[in-house]
């Protein structure tokens, strides 16, 4: 049954991709997407950013550059009609990472889209980095760029398609305007890596970029301090759990 959706996207993409062309874009030696052309994420995306032109397009390709299988070099590329034809617009490099992944979409709903880039290693770790992209006439509008721990931020797992994870950009104090969630994880020798306990940190947006702002959730540290408290009674204590607790009542008692 996967097998055959894959199949069938694999196929409906190619067969769009080549009707417009896009491979005449990708440099030589370089490759669509994460190289992977099986991975059902999408290498490219039809958007419409409002800027003039309603046909546009996102596209992505890599290289490997060190090392001999994963890529390492990849290009975003903004394609946007003249009419007759796509030009390439603009296009940015980010350079060693193992996949990158990206969706456009109005996240701090100024009515304006944003380009959001996650780059993630492969790997238990899930090591990465999330961008943030204001959308422009050129890339220069950063509005959030940090290292983030975590599988893909761009991913919806209920509706298994490209999309923002929910758990990453949540909306936690309902003002329509979503959070950017980034986390690292404690290593803990006594316990699995999976059950090693998280420190989440929450970005809000304050009308010109994203900036940290744990201090106006204490209600979501509250509920994580309960989970620590728990995660103590059943594994014990450590110094980043210790930490942790630490940090959180900081921020519930002001
Ligand atoms: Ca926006
Ligand atoms: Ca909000």
């Amino acid at each position: 049954m996967i097998m055959g959706f894959t199949l069938f996207y694999f196929l409906l993409l190619s067969s769009a991709a080549s009707a417009l062309n896009l491979d005449s874009f990708i440099p030589k030696g370089w490759q669509a997407g994460n190289g992977f052309r099986n991975d059902p994420y999408p290498y490219y995306l039809r958007i419409n950013t409002g800027m003039g032109a309603n046909k546009e397009i996102i596209l992505h390709y890599s290289f490997v550059e060190k090392g001999e299988y994963l890529p390492d070099k990849h290009i975003i590329s903004f394609l946007s009609w003249n009419g007759a034809k796509y030009i390439e617009k603009w296009k940015k490099t980010f350079n060693s990472i193992e996949n990158i992944f990206f969706l456009v979409n109005d996240i701090n709903k100024d009515g304006k889209k944003e380009l959001i880039v996650h780059g993630l290693h492969s790997g238990n770790g899930a090591y990465g980095n999330l961008w943030v992209f204001q959308f422009g006439k050129t890339m220069a509008g950063k509005i959030f760029d940090k290292a983030v721990q975590g599988e893909r931020y761009l991913w919806n797992d209920k509706k298994r398609q490209a999309g923002i994870c929910p758990e990453y950009f949540p909306d936690l104090d309902k003002d329509g305007i979503l959070e950017i969630m980034a986390g690292h994880r404690a290593e803990d020798d006594k316990v699995a890596c999976v059950d090693e306990p998280w420190w989440i940190d929450i970005y809000k947006w304050n009308g010109g970029t994203y900036i940290l702002a744990n201090n106006k959730f204490p209600k979501f540290y509250k509920n994580e301090l309960a989970d620590y408290r728990s995660y103590v009674k059943e594994k014990g204590e450590n110094e980043s759990i210790k930490k942790f607790i630490k940090r959180a009542e900081k921020i519930i008692n002001g």
